[in-house]
């Protein structure tokens, strides 16, 4: 067994831009921009997608105009089999570029290119050649939230829905893993399968948030709350999940499971979608290394909070 490489390149700091803090808007003055929206897109016949991460208003509008919310791979086969000429892409940069491959013979634009993925930032194309090239023995496996230039090298990509499976097929073939850049999730892979991965050293500034030890007190607070942890959180929170698993994985066993507590860790742009499907259910954000997180989503202007 493998693990974290003593000779991964030092990767330079990761630069993520904070989240752009919008003014707050009126109900009338959405309706105008949303009625704006609608019409450039009727006018380029584009179609919105939109990632479960992002503001609740977004999601509903790609619902609404007949587009789709989901998690990166559903959005992007979405648009290949949807007519539209135009993607109009709701998420992160590595989402509009797996749509773009998917849909070479469409456009696709994104809101803010700007917005980008840690995980994504913190693995240079240029220098996870370098790794690569150390390790030729490896079979090379990347998670979706690459750049398009970190995929090309790559002889497999997943999602964190088909991880397991893929490493899973892969080990019972006896190839030994290069696995980038998620060290969490790849552990956890790791730990499930028993499959030699040797890991870049990458984690999601989100996820990374979320503390074990946080997470224990406020469990006591609701005993009767099912865990549901994304695998890219660290270990200590993914041991004490009842459900580890991808956003739909996680949107899923909200719906499922009989509990009326869920305590969540992942992005809290996902608790759009939890409430939409399962209204009477109490979402609890998992809590971080600050203060005690709010209790029980509520709308606000940028979404839900
Ligand atoms: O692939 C995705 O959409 C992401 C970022 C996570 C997930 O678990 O679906």
């Amino acid at each position: 067994m493998s693990s974290q490489a003593d000779n991964m390149p030092a990767v330079p700091p990761i630069r993520v831009p904070k989240h752009p803090q919008w003014p707050e808007l009126g109900a009338s003055e959405k309706s105008t921009l949303k009625n704006r929206i609608k019409q450039l897109m009727d006018e380029q016949n584009a179609v919105l997608v939109a990632h479960y991460y992002v503001d609740g208003d977004l999601q509903a509008l790609a619902e609404e105009t007949g587009g789709c919310v989901a998690d990166s791979l559903e959005m992007a086969r979405f648009g290949a089999s949807h007519d539209a000429d135009t993607l109009l892409v709701c998420g992160v940069r590595f989402m509009g570029e797996t749509a773009k491959i998917l849909n070479p013979e469409k456009t696709v634009l994104m809101p803010d290119l700007g917005a980008t993925c840690s995980l994504d930032e913190g693995c240079p194309a240029d220098l996870f050649n370098a790794f690569c090239d150390q390790h030729p023995e490896r079979t090379v496996v990347v998670y979706a939230n690459t750049s398009a230039a970190v995929k090309a090298r790559a002889d497999w990509m997943v999602t964190s829905g088909i991880a397991l499976d893929i490493i899973k097929h892969l080990h019972a073939r006896g190839e030994k893993i290069l696995w980038a850049p998620d060290k969490h999730l790849g552990h956890y892979v790791e730990r499930m399968t028993g499959a030699d991965m040797l890991m870049w050293d990458g984690a999601c500034v989100v996820h990374e948030e979320f503390k074990g030890f946080a997470l224990e007190r406020l469990r006591r607070l609701h005993p009767h709350a099912a865990i549901l942890v994304h695998p890219e959180s660290p270990d200590e929170v993914v041991d004490q999940a009842d459900v580890v698993g991808s956003t739909t994985a996680l949107i899923q066993a909200v719906q499922r499971m009989p509990n009326e507590e869920f305590i969540v860790a992942t992005d809290d742009g996902i608790f759009w979608k939890m409430h939409q499907l399962a209204p009477d259910k109490k979402l609890i954000p998992a809590p971080t290394a600050g203060g005690e997180p709010p209790v029980n989503p509520v709308p606000t202007a940028r979404g839900w909070a």
